[in-house]
């Protein structure tokens, strides 16, 4: 068989005094932190399009990486070729899932009918590859942006017949998530936005959106698929506006539809920071609300106004990242997806291997801080103590919706003046800091 990586072995963990740059340093798959493996913890998983499909180009340039899987002239063989690439991969790395768009794996034909074939042709390797290996998937999702049909939108569109095709494509994502036993399905919005409010029927493009999600919460309970649905946030790019903005708007826009029961969010850290948030406030507001479902881990570049999707390194970033997430109760059908991109000056196959190896030494590090933190209780202890006059009589009868304003405007008349705490910032900083 061709090896499409053939001068790396199976990348080993080799302890933090390693200097091996093809070794895990942190990432011990096998190694119990509180209960779990880390393999089962993390739930790590390769993306299909950045790793494979994506060659280093951008708006000033073509393609800059060149790849054995990719030469030949006969676009299914290239599709079948990279499926063999990427499960070899998957092997070397040590990653238990993948994810993948409908046309990240196989190519578009001229009719939709020719296209959905060669779906099957290459989901059939895919399943193949999946028996030799265990690896799993994570997700599928349907990429409903890049074909010029959907210049303006897939569900959002003006046209009923785009609409149309775009459902047409969900339905057979979702079949071929389900053959090849997909753990969840994503909806990420691609051009679900607009541009000019000129041009735009703002409400009737949000109610069309939500009828194309409950037609896929009714197709998903028919054909009994059994994966997590999930929404992905996104505040702007590729459109000005994007509907799904954050994780506060989409939860929103779920409940507004009746659709909360039924999806949960896919978080990327990037997307967060583009919409003027935290990462870790996104986690822990989807937290609050138990919608937290699975993560695209990567990083911006807080000098850059876009989604530059880099690998994460920020030890910081990832360390209260997975404190929220193990305080929530740890990834179910989710996982730590790599929606991330090499720069374009790493042109050489072994870059995709360090720019993995680093992103999941970051979050297995990140795991090992935050389950120290977790045992340890003292940012919990500090919380807790901070809110304990809530425990309290007048805050209890708050909480429960037994005081009137009349009551409250009685109680601080009595009482005059509230005494007033320091929040310690500083200091529950320069904790966080000792853990690292
Ligand atoms: C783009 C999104 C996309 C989704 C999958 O910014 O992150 O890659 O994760 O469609
Ligand atoms: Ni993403
Ligand atoms: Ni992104």
């Amino acid at each position: 068989m061709t090896e499409y990586f053939p001068r790396i072995k199976k990348i080993k963990y080799e302890g933090p005094d390693s200097h091996n740059p093809l070794a895990f340093k942190h990432y011990n798959p096998k190694a119990k932190i509180l209960g779990k493996t880390m393999a089962e913890h993390l739930r790590f998983s390769v993306c299909y399009w950045h790793t494979f499909k994506g060659l280093g180009a951008d708006p000033f340039g073509g393609p800059t990486m060149i790849r054995s899987y990719n030469r030949s002239d006969d676009l299914m063989q290239i599709a079948e070729e990279t499926m063999q690439a990427a499960f070899e991969f998957f092997t070397k790395l040590g990653v238990n899932f993948w994810c993948f768009h409908d046309r990240d794996i196989a190519p578009e034909a001229d009719t939709l009918s020719e296209t959905n074939k060669r779906l099957d042709q290459i989901v059939k390797l895919a399943k193949k590859l999946q028996r030799d290996t265990g690896i799993k998937l994570l997700w599928g999702t349907s990429n409903m942006f890049s074909h010029r049909r959907f210049l303006a939108g897939a569900a959002t569109n003006p046209s009923p017949a785009v609409f149309a095709y775009a459902a047409s494509q969900v339905k057979k994502a979702m079949e071929i998530t389900k053959e090849l036993g997909g753990q969840g399905y994503v909806f990420w919005g691609g051009r679900e936005g607009y541009e000019t409010l000129l041009n735009t029927d703002l409400k009737r493009e949000l109610d069309h959106l939500g009828r194309f999600l409950q037609m896929a919460v009714e197709y998903k309970q028919k054909i009994r698929f059994g994966g997590q649905l999930y929404i992905e946030p996104k505040p702007k790019e590729p459109t000005k506006h994007q509907y799904d903005f954050d994780a506060g708007g989409c939860l929103a826009f779920l409940r507004g539809y009746g659709l909360d029961q039924h999806l949960k969010l896919n978080i990327e850290a990037n997307h967060a920071t583009l919409a003027g948030h935290d990462f870790i406030h996104e986690l822990e507001f989807c937290c609050a609300h138990d919608i937290l479902g699975s993560v695209d881990a990567n990083r911006g570049d807080l000098m850059l106004g876009w989604d530059t999707d880099q690998f994460p390194t920020d030890i910081y970033q990832t360390t209260q990242a997975m404190y929220t997430i193990l305080k929530s109760g740890g990834f179910t059908t989710g996982g730590l997806n790599f929606d991330a991109k090499l720069r374009r000056q790493s042109i050489d196959p072994v870059d995709l291997f360090h720019a993995h190896i680093g992103g999941m030494d970051a979050f297995a590090r990140g795991l090992k801080n935050a389950a120290k933190m977790i045992q340890d209780r003292k940012f919990e202890k500090f919380i807790k103590a901070r809110y304990a006059d809530w425990d309290q009589p007048l805050g209890k009868k708050i909480e429960n919706g037994k005081c009137t304003l009349e009551e409250l405007e009685k109680f601080t008349l009595k009482n005059g003046e509230p005494k007033v705490n320091s929040g310690r910032q500083e200091m529950l900083e320069n904790l966080l800091n000792q853990y690292l």
